[in-house]
């Protein structure tokens, strides 16, 4: 594993791979930011294709469509023939799911663009990971200004909302942050308004109606002070959790049945992570339970696995997880 020092030779880096067929992928569950950066991140390369370890977000499935991409040319395929494989908002194996042991064993040159926290990647990798952004959409925004790269309306748009979206809407931004976008609504022509809508997009009055009878039969408890909402999602846990965070949980955690899997989201308020909590952190650390894999960001994490019988092993540990991280670090 080698890491790349400075924007410059990561630019470098991507200038001699212009020739070279790729495959971009990220963590499992891939998010709006995750993919804004694989999908313009492709264009560096000769040809490329955007896999995902399992699925999109439906969000970020819907934030695709309405910008004008294609949400099916994002397939499960791992392209074992592509030159480099790229892995962008992840910067370990483990998080990429049922593409990790592939990742591990592929022959071709593994670059990583991520800014989360740096981890060990067992395996030759060169490593680009920039903590003072605040999303992988920031950097790759960063590096095609750099390398003189002219965007679509439809990326600009994209990155934008990559940005936006794991900044928690402005919440955690630099003056970067602000620039960044303010520059990517230049090239798009777009209004704020109109892409803060995106990320809103109201749902039916059926799905609204749906959300407000499944919270309020949700499970809802005080544990070491920390308000907790949780329980089964009919339809969308990762939506379940957002809602419970609206209307004011601090930690929320609701899961899915699928006839093959168990599968968990989990949010949390921002302000909480001032107490030492990460999510992401957790969710990876238990999702053995449920025999499978899990991980994300600090406020926003998922957990899947073939063990659908123990949900309520899961949740109790969960929250015993997250009531003894309470308290400054
Ligand atoms: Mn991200």
């Amino acid at each position: 594993m080698e890491k790349i020092a400075d924007m410059g030779s990561l630019a470098n880096i991507l200038r001699s791979y212009a020739g070279k067929s790729a495959m971009l992928t990220f963590h499992s569950v891939g998010d709006t930011d995750a993919l804004a950066s694989a999908i313009v991140l492709s264009k560096f390369f000769r040809s490329a294709r955007v896999s995902t370890p399992d699925f999109i977000t439906s969000h970020s499935k819907n934030i695709l469509h309405k910008l004008g991409f294609n949400p099916d040319s994002i397939t499960n395929f791992f392209d074992e023939g592509a030159d480099v494989a790229v892995l962008t908002d992840v910067n370990n194996l483990e998080d990429c799911g049922k593409f990790s042991a592939s990742l591990a064993s592929f022959s071709g040159e593994l670059l990583v663009v991520d800014h989360h926290s740096p981890k060990t990647i067992g395996r030759q990798a060169s490593v680009y990971n920039d903590e003072s952004r605040n999303s992988a959409s920031s950097i790759v925004f960063a590096l095609v200004e750099l390398a003189g790269i002219k965007l679509t309306k439809h990326e600009a748009n994209l990155l934008a909302l990559g940005i936006i979206s794991d900044s928690a809407e402005f919440i955690n931004s630099t003056p970067e942050t602000f620039t960044q976008v303010g520059k990517l609504l230049q090239i798009s022509g777009a209004s704020y308004s109109w892409l803060a809508q995106l990320l809103k997009s109201t749902p039916s009055a059926e799905e609204r109606l749906r959300s407000i009878a499944e919270l309020s039969s949700a499970e809802k408890n005080i544990v070491s002070g920390i308000l907790f909402v949780y329980g089964r999602a009919g339809y969308q846990a990762n939506h379940m959790a957002e809602d419970a965070i609206r209307v004011g949980a601090d930690v929320s955690l609701f899961y899915t049945i699928s006839e093959t899997e168990i599968s968990f989201s989990a949010r949390m308020r921002p302000e909480m992570e001032s107490r030492g909590i990460h999510l992401g952190v957790i969710m990876k650390g238990l999702a053995h339970m449920i025999g499978g894999s899990g991980g994300g960001h600090p406020g926003a994490a998922g957990a899947y696995g073939t063990a659908k019988d123990r949900a309520a092993e899961f949740t109790r540990a969960f929250i015993d997880e997250v009531a003894k991280r309470k308290g400054p670090t």
